[in-house]
C-alpha cells in the first residue's frame, strides 16, 4: 500500500508525504528536523535519514493491515521521530488525529469516542496508560513503532488509497464544547503548501523554529514551510517555548533562523530579555498567526531586530490558512490595523453582507469567504456543522462550489488588501449597543506603556452585558490606576465602549494553542479583584491555567 518517499506525483495526484518528501531525493544531506539537546547542543535529522524513518515507520503501520483511511491517535510533542510518523501515516494511508501529551484524559477519551481510532501511538516514554478496549496501543522511537495491543482486524474494502482521502483530521474545541474535528484532505493539504510556497518564505538552508503544539496546525503549516522549501523544522518543546531563557537557548543553539508562532510566545520574551533577542543574530524571520499582534509588542520586536522579516499569516483550520502579507518595517506611525494581504496564489477572499451581498466597495466590513482548493473536507460526522461553514459560492451559487464562511470580519484597502476587524462574534452588545471588542482593546493600547490587552463582555446578574478589560504595561513603566485608563478610553469612545472595570495583570493566560484565553479571563474577572495589581502567573499554573479553545 505504500509509495517510495518522494515519489513523482502519481497519476492521482500528490499525497502528503510525496510532497513533503520530495527533496530526500535532491538534497539528502541536507538537515530536514534539528532538535534541541543539552544546552550547547542540537540533534541533526537529515532529509535521507527522516526518509528511512518514514520507510521504516510506514512498513510497521502497514503490517498492522489496518483499513485505508483509519484514524491514529497521534499523542506527542512534534519531534524528528513524531514528524516522521505523521508522513508515515500518509504513505500507510491512515488519517493521523494529532493530540498534544498535555491533553486532560477525559478530553482523551471523548476523542477517542468520536473519532474512533484503530490506534494510539505515543513515544516510548509516554505516559498515557489504560486506554479503552478496542484501539489498538502502540510507541514509537527511533528503533520504531513497538505494538502492545493489536489493532482488532478488519475486513479490508478499500483498494488504494485516493488524494481525496483525509490526511489528518484536527479537533479545536467547539464553541459547544463538543469537539469539532476538522478534516483536511491530501489534495486540500498540497494545494495549501503550492499556495504558501509561492510567497517565498524560506529557503534551503534556513531553520525555522516551529513553537506550536502538533495538534495546532500552525505546526503542520511549519513542517511543510520547512520540508517544502528544502529547510529545516525546529521543533520548540512546549514546556521550554514558556520560559525566555530557555526559549531564546533552544533558538541560538539550533541556529534557528525564523521563529513561528503566535504572538503571545513573545509576550514573555519582550519583558523580561530583550537584550538576549537582540542578540540572536542567525534570527532574520518571524511568522505569526492565530490572533492580532498587539502593535507596541509588534513595534517593539522590530526596534530589537531591525530590518527582521515579519509575516502576518492569516487563516483558519479549515483551510490551514490563507494569507501571508510582510508587515511594513518600521511599522508607520498611526498604523491602526494590519493588512492581511489577499489569499495565497490559487485561493481568493471576498467580503459578504449580513444580507448575503457581495461587498466590494472599500472600507465596507463584510464577513470573509474563501474560495480555494485547500478547502476541509467538512466537520467529522457533524454535517450540519459543515453545511453551515461550507456555503454556495455567494458570487455564483448555482454552480455547486461552496467556499468558506470564515466568521471573521474584514474591510479592503483601495488596491484590494484586506485588514481584518475581528470576529463576527467579537461584535458584542452591551446595553443594546454594538461594540467591536478590538476598537476597545486598540484604544488601551494607545496609553503610553500598554503593551497588551484584552476586552471581553461579562454577564451582569439581572441579565445583559458589562465590559470589562485587562492590560498589560510595560515592566519598569509606572503602572497607571484602573481609572486613568478609563478616563483615557473615555477621550475617544462613547461611554458604553468605556470597560466597566480595568485590571493590570503582567501577562495574559493563553490556551493551549497560545492564543489569549479569553474564558480564563472571563474565569477571573468573576472572581474578586486581588488588591495588589494581579501575579505575574508562573506559565503553565494555575495563575496561568490553559484550556483548548479556538
Ligand atoms: C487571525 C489571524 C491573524 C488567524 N490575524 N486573526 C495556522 C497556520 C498559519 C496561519 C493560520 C493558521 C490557523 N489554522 C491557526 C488558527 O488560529 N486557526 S483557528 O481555526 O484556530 O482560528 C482561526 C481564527 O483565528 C481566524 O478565523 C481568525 O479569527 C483568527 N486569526 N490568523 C488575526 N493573522
Amino acid at each position: 500500500m505504500t509509495q517510495p518517499p518522494g515519489a513523482p506525483p502519481s497519476a492521482t495526484g500528490e499525497f502528503l508525504h510525496d510532497f513533503l518528501l520530495a527533496r530526500v531525493s535532491r538534497g539528502p544531506d541536507s538537515p530536514a528536523v534539528v532538535e534541541p539537546g543539552p544546552p550547547g547542543s542540537a540533534t541533526v535529522t537529515t532529509y535521507a535519514g527522516l526518509g528511512d524513518r518514514v520507510a521504516r515507520y510506514a512498513g510497521e503501520l502497514d503490517a498492522l493491515e489496518l483499513e485505508l483511511g483509519s484514524r491514529v491517535l497521534l499523542e506527542a510533542e512534534a519531534t524528528a521521530d513524531s514528524v516522521a510518523l505523521l508522513l508515515a501515516c500518509s504513505r500507510a494511508g491512515l488519517t493521523f488525529v494529532p493530540v498534544s501529551p498535555e491533553t486532560p484524559r477525559d478530553r482523551l477519551l471523548t476523542l477517542i469516542g468520536t473519532a474512533r481510532p484503530a490506534l494510539h501511538l505515543q513515544p516510548e516514554n509516554g505516559r498515557r496508560e489504560d486506554l479503552p478496549a478496542g484501539v489498538g496501543t502502540a510507541r514509537f522511537g527511533p528503533a520504531g513503532v513497538t505494538v502492545e495491543r493489536r489493532p482488532d482486524p478488519v475486513r479490508r474494502r478499500r483498494r488504494a488509497p485516493s488524494v481525496t482521502d483525509p490526511a489528518y483530521i484536527i479537533f479545536t474545541s467547539g464553541t459547544t464544547g463538543r469537539p469539532k474535528g476538522v478534516v483536511m484532505s491530501h489534495r486540500a493539504v498540497v494545494a495549501f503548501y503550492r499556495g504558501m510556497l509561492a510567497h517565498d518564505i524560506a529557503r534551503p538552508g534556513d531553520r525555522i523554529a516551529s513553537t506550536s503544539p502538533l495538534q495546532f496546525d500552525f505546526s503542520l503549516l511549519n513542517i511543510g514551510l520547512a520540508l517544502g522549501s528544502g529547510a529545516a523544522v525546529v521543533p520548540v518543546p512546549q514546556a521550554l517555548v514558556r520560559w525566555p531563557r530557555h526559549f531564546l537557548r533552544v533558538l541560538r543553539d539550533t541556529g534557528a533562523t525564523q521563529v513561528n508562532g503566535v504572538p503571545s510566545i513573545w509576550r514573555q520574551v519582550l519583558r523580561h530579555e530583550p537584550d538576549r533577542l537582540a542578540e540572536l543574530d542567525h534570527l532574520r524571520g518571524v511568522l505569526f498567526c492565530g490572533e492580532e499582534f498587539p502593535l507596541p509588542e509588534l513595534r517593539q520586536l522590530q526596534r530589537l531586530r531591525p530590518g527582521m522579516r515579519v509575516v502576518n499569516c492569516y487563516g483558519a483550520t479549515e483551510s490551514m490558512a490563507c494569507s501571508f502579507e510582510d508587515v511594513p518595517d518600521p511599522l508607520p506611525d498611526g498604523t491602526e490595523r494590519l493588512s492581511i494581504g489577499v489569499a495565497h496564489p490559487g485561493a481568493e477572499m471576498v467580503l459578504v453582507d449580513e444580507s448575503g451581498r457581495v461587498v466590494d466597495r472599500p472600507g465596507t466590513p463584510g464577513e470573509i469567504h474563501l474560495r480555494s482548493p485547500a478547502l476541509f473536507s467538512g466537520y467529522w460526522d457533524d454535517p450540519e456543522a459543515t453545511r453551515a461553514a461550507l456555503v454556495p459560492d455567494p458570487l455564483c451559487p448555482q454552480s455547486g462550489q461552496l467556499v468558506l464562511r470564515t466568521g471573521d470580519v474584514a474591510v479592503q484597502g483601495e488596491k484590494g488588501e484586506f485588514y481584518f476587524c475581528g470576529r463576527t462574534d467579537s461584535q458584542v452588545q452591551i446595553n443594546g449597543n454594538r461594540v467591536e471588542l478590538g476598537e476597545v482593546e486598540r484604544r488601551l493600547l494607545e496609553f503610553p506603556g500598554a503593551t497588551a490587552a484584552a476586552a471581553l463582555p461579562l454577564p451582569e446578574p439581572g441579565g445583559g452585558s458589562r465590559l470589562a478589560a485587562f492590560v498589560v504595561v510595560a515592566a519598569g513603566e509606572d503602572r497607571p490606576r484602573p481609572d486613568e485608563l478609563r478616563d483615557f478610553c473615555a477621550l475617544t469612545l462613547p461611554a458604553y465602549m468605556v470597560p466597566g472595570e480595568i485590571r493590570l495583570l503582567d501577562t495574559l493566560p493563553t490556551t493551549t494553542n497560545g492564543k489569549v484565553d479569553r474564558a480564563a479571563l472571563a474565569a477571573s474577572a468573576a472572581a474578586p479583584a486581588p488588591a495588589a495589581p494581579g501575579p505575574d502567573p508562573t506559565p503553565g499554573t494555575a495563575a496561568a491555567p490553559r484550556r483548548g479553545e479556538r
